[in-house]
Formats: C-alpha cells, structure tokens, sequence
C-alpha cells in the first residue's frame, strides 16, 4: 500500500479563517472552500449567518438515495418538496420526487432508455455528465425542451466503470436548477468493477459502498432555498450529503467504498477525515486509478468525482470519525462504530491498467477569461467554434485569466492531466487517470491529452461553476 501523503500547499489552499468545532458553523467560519485565493480579486466569497440551523440540528441518519435501473426509466423533473431541515419544508426541483434523484446503476453494455419529462416552468434537458454518448443523448443545451416536452433518451453503455451523474444543462438556467435540487448519481459497472463480493479487487459492496453527493446551501427563516445566480459563484452556507444536513453514517468495522461527487454550483472541497486517518484514493472521474494511493486530504472541485476507501476496521463501538472539509472547517459527515465486525479483502494496491495517450496530433489554446467569456467569447449556442477529428490525439491547454477557479468540464471526451504550471505547479494523485473535469486556478496553465473515439458530433467544453456556466463561458465544438 502506498502512503504517500499529499500535503497541500497551504498559501494556495487556505484563505482567510478555517475555524474548527462545531457541526454547523456560521459566518466568518465560512470564509472559503475553494483552493486558491483568486477570490481577492475583487470576489470575495459571502458571509451569511446561517439563518436556518442556529448550528443546533442534531444528527441524522445519512440519506441514501434509491438505485434505480436506467433501462426503461421514466424520469420526470418537477417541482416538489424536500425534507432537508428539521421541521420545515423545502420547495425544490427533483428527478422522480426525490433529492438528490434516485441513484441510476447500469453495467457496461446496458441500453438505457430514458423517458425524460420536463415538468418545470421552464426549458431543461438533463445530461449525462461523463457518461461517452452520442450528441442526440447528451443532453446538449439545443435540445432543451419547454415544460411538458419530453426528450428519449437511447444508448448503449460502452465505456470503464465509473462514478457519473446526471443534472439539467439548459444555457442559463443550468445553476439555478442544479441548485434547487436536479442532480443524481449514475454509477456504470464493468467487469473489472462488478460491485459483486468475490469479485477480483474485493472492493466493497452493499450497504458498505455508499455514494456521497456533497454541496452547499443556504435557507430561510422557513426552510426555502435561497439563491442567486451571480456569475462570481453561489456559496452556500450549509453542507448537504445526499440531501441530509448533519448527518451520521453507522459504520461496520469493514472497509468501506465511498463514491464522491461534489455537487456544488461553485465550491471546493478540501476533504479530510478527523482522525488524521487516510483517504485510500482508488478512483477518479472516469473509474479506477491505476494503483491505490493513501492521502491525508483530497480535492474535488465542482462536477469531479472520487472513488475513496476508508479502513473502519478499527472503529469500536460507539466511536466516531468525521469527514470534514478542512478549508469550510465544516464537518460533513459523522462516522459511528456499530462493532460489528465484518471480514473483507484488505486494500487493494493494483487496480487496473490505464494506457496513457499518445503524442497528440495538434494542440489547442482555451482561454477561460473573466466570468462569462472562453476565448474571449460568450457562449453562442448556434456557433460551432472548432472541429476535433475522431481518434486524433490532441493536447488541450486551459488558461485562466482571472476570476478562477475554473472548473473545465468536457463532454463526449474523457482526458488525462498532463501538466499544471503555476499555481501549486503539480498534477494532483486525484487528478490522474481519466478525467472529464479538471479544476483550473488563476495564474494556472493545465494541459491535457484528449481523444475522442466513441462519436462524431456536436458537444461542448465549458466551465462548471454554474454561475460561470450560465453567464457564457461555453463553447459549442464538433467531432469530425
Ligand atoms: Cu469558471
């Protein structure tokens, strides 16, 4: 087992106070989450007082969403209501009545067929996010429908195992309705990763493989949502996992599979347990690493996913640990130890082989400029601005020109992080493998290698902080 520690660097992860205490915290503890001090350019983060909690909620039970088969699937996303704080009811958006949506699990080689309704007052479409598609199932922003449309969703998985997931993507729209509550996961099985006991690598399944969705928010006085869809990012001042505020987790002495997706509208996370104890990293956005790795603190940005193992198999009875986010100095999630002893494989060290790409054909230049530019243009939904030969292999360099951090989200395509200059000035052990996003800090340049090899077709590259996303730092592309 590897234990190389990843010890961030501190001027560029941590602005203003971390505090450390209490389940909830409120005001001046949330100064930041993000890992860079772009924000003192002139954007700093807001200061809310937590006017829902008073930080006296106790915890709760971690919500799991229901798995859900996306072959023959109606999915319908629609107003409703969400119980998130004690007490209160919260008006949300939700896929099928549920937040977050139901947890959608398929095997490579499935056909999904989704039949999407839009039940809002207004455009959507929902895509697929790192799932490999062809343009009519991707959920494109032209092929937003009004409310009462339906769109039929129809491919054939083909592509490694992995933790996805699914959202709405009309332009301009997208952050207000991933915020109130249109987001799901989308977990993708293979034969490497079976989620099956006895399968090669062991890794944990059933009630010991738990997905968590993390993201912030902020409430009123009654339990609404409150939002604003600024193009310089919405902070939320609580954490949610899979919709529950302060939640707790019983926890087996068994190894345990988290799979992570950060689904903030802007929001970094800078994930820690409480203990000191590892973060077995054994996964990024598109499936297994190559080999495991031990870490002390991982980050995800807005849109990345992570597939972690945590050891509770010295965890006794009644004893806690906490997931926490060291840069919110929020607590996340509560660990508490059942006792109950559950055999397992250990660890695994070698995971799976990942080829990397080779010398690319051509490189390309994107400029994430401002808060709503990407070379210096606001998105044009019917512009096409650049074309991709299927197969080539391409370098992508992503540069920031202020008001990151930028998190760089491709459809159609996953890619793998070469380089990042300036800044921290290093490829992150989370960042290897095959990503689809990749965060982008000011004064950073980040090069990727990217092929496209599964669909000719129309698809866009864009930022996913929402507010960056919605003001027009997008652009449409199309596979050759
Ligand atoms: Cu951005």
């Amino acid at each position: 087992m590897s234990s190389s520690n990843s010890t961030l660097n501190r001027r560029d992860f941590v602005r203003g106070a971390a505090t450390t205490g209490g389940a909830l915290l409120a005001g001046a503890a949330l100064a930041s989450c993000d890992t860079q001090g772009s924000h003192a350019n002139g954007h700093p983060f807001p200061v809310e007082p937590d006017l829902a909690t008073g930080g006296n909620i106790p915890r709760v039970p971690l919500r799991i969403p229901a798995v859900v088969s996306p072959v023959g699937l109606a999915l319908t996303a629609a107003p409703g209501v969400a119980s998130v704080l004690p007490g209160k009811a919260t008006p949300a958006l939700l896929y099928n009545g549920a937040f977050p949506g139901p947890t959608l699990s398929a095997r490579k080689g499935d056909r999904v067929t989704v039949n999407y309704t839009n039940g809002l007052s207004e455009p959507s479409i929902t895509h697929w996010h790192g799932m490999l598609v062809d343009h009519a199932n991707d959920g494109h922003p032209r092929q937003v429908v009004g409310t009462g449309g339906t769109h039929a969703y129809d491919f054939t998985i083909n592509q490694r195992a992995a933790l996805n997931w699914y959202h709405p993507h009309p332009h301009m729209l997208t952050g207000g309705q991933v915020y109130r509550g249109l987001a799901g996961g989308f977990i993708v099985r293979d034969e490497i990763d079976t989620g099956l006991v006895g399968n090669a690598l062991g890794l944990p399944t059933g009630t010991h493989e738990v997905p968590l969705i993390i993201r912030d928010a902020s409430f009123d006085s009654s339990g609404g949502f409150q939002f604003s869809n600024k193009s310089s990012g919405f902070f939320g001042n609580t954490p949610l996992v899979n919709g529950t505020v302060n939640a707790y987790l019983p926890v087996n002495k068994a190894i345990y599979r988290f799979r992570i997706l950060n689904g903030c509208n802007a929001r970094i996370w800078r994930l820690a347990l409480n203990t000191g104890a590892p973060l077995y990293l054994i996964g990024s956005d598109g499936g297994l690493l190559d080999r495991s790795v031990a870490l002390t603190e991982i980050g995800i940005g807005p849109g990345e996913r992570l597939d972690v193992l945590v050891d509770f198999r010295t965890l006794g009875t009644n004893a806690t640990a906490m997931l926490r986010c060291l840069d919110a100095g929020w607590d996340l999630l509560q660990f508490v130890g059942t006792g109950i002893s559950v055999l397992g494989a250990d660890i695994p060290t070698s995971l799976t082989t990942i080829a990397p790409l080779g010398a690319p054909k051509r490189t390309r230049r994107f400029t994430f400029d401002g808060m709503t530019r990407l070379n210096g243009k606001v998105y044009d939904i019917n512009a096409v601005e650049f074309t991709v030969p299927l197969g080539d292999v391409e370098r992508w360099v992503f540069v920031t020109n202020g008001n990151g951090p930028h998190p760089v989200h491709v459809h159609g395509a996953s890619f793998q992080v070469q380089t990042r200059t300036g800044g921290p000035g290093r490829v992150f052990d989370w960042e290897r493998g095959w990503k689809d996003t990749v965060v982008v800090n000011d004064r950073e340049t980040v090069e990727v290698l990217i092929q496209f090899v599964a669909h000719r077709g129309l698809y866009v590259l864009h930022c996913h902080q929402l507010g960056h996303e919605d003001g027009g730092m997008m652009a449409n592309f199309e596979v050759v």
